[in-house]
């Protein structure tokens, strides 16, 4: 086997095993559920939204509360009941802790913050929710960018890309990757 061959093998395996999880935002209370996220480069996150009005914001550790220069922002997703028909959907795309709020009103200070990747040592996700009730009002941003809004219908499925055991589930799996693909395309700088 020729080296250069070996390389789009690796990227395929790369994307084959990314995953996608659903965060809860604002479902039972003010919270991201789970907020204390564990995700690799390539993974999706599904953000879906419930009543009434909630974002999904990055921020970093030392400022609390508020958004970071190009980082994402899903807007304010207004929910009269139920579940959004909108979610957001992220792309990770390396393993460092990044941090998340939500920018309605004080729902920050009052704990809506959740954490990708969180590192062992004092930048913890209590840390960050202690500082955030001292600050006075949240960043609200409000171009949608790092991050794609789209139907529920249309957003990954939670779980493993599909393997590929029949032809059925090789064209389930290529369409994953196609979809991985785009939405490494639009994925989140730092
Ligand atoms: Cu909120």
């Amino acid at each position: 086997m020729h080296f250069t061959s070996l390389l789009p093998s690796a990227a395929l395996l790369a994307l084959a095993s990314a995953r996608n999880q659903e965060i809860a935002v604002g479902q039972n209370g003010l919270t991201f559920e789970p907020n204390n996220i564990v995700a690799s480069p390539g993974d999706t996150l599904t953000f879906k939204f419930y009543p009434r009005s909630h974002s999904v914001v990055q921020s970093d550790f030392q400022n609390p509360c508020q958004p970071i220069e190009n980082g994402f922002n899903s807007n304010f997703i207004n929910v009269p009941d139920g579940v959004s028909d909108t979610v957001f959907v992220l792309t990770v795309n390396d393993t460092r802790p990044t941090w998340i709020y939500c920018s309605q009103a004080k729902h920050c200070q009052a704990g809506m913050v959740a954490v990708i990747n969180q590192a062992p040592g004092p930048n913890s996700l209590e840390a960050y929710a202690a500082a955030a009730k001292n600050v006075p009002a949240a960043g609200v941003p409000t171009v949608v960018q790092g991050g794609v809004l789209e139907a529920a219908s249309a957003a990954p499925t939670p779980g493993a890309t599909p393997g590929v055991s029949n032809s059925a589930s090789a064209e389930k799996a290529a369409f994953g990757l196609a979809g991985v693909a785009a939405l490494v395309a639009g994925a989140w700088g730092f």
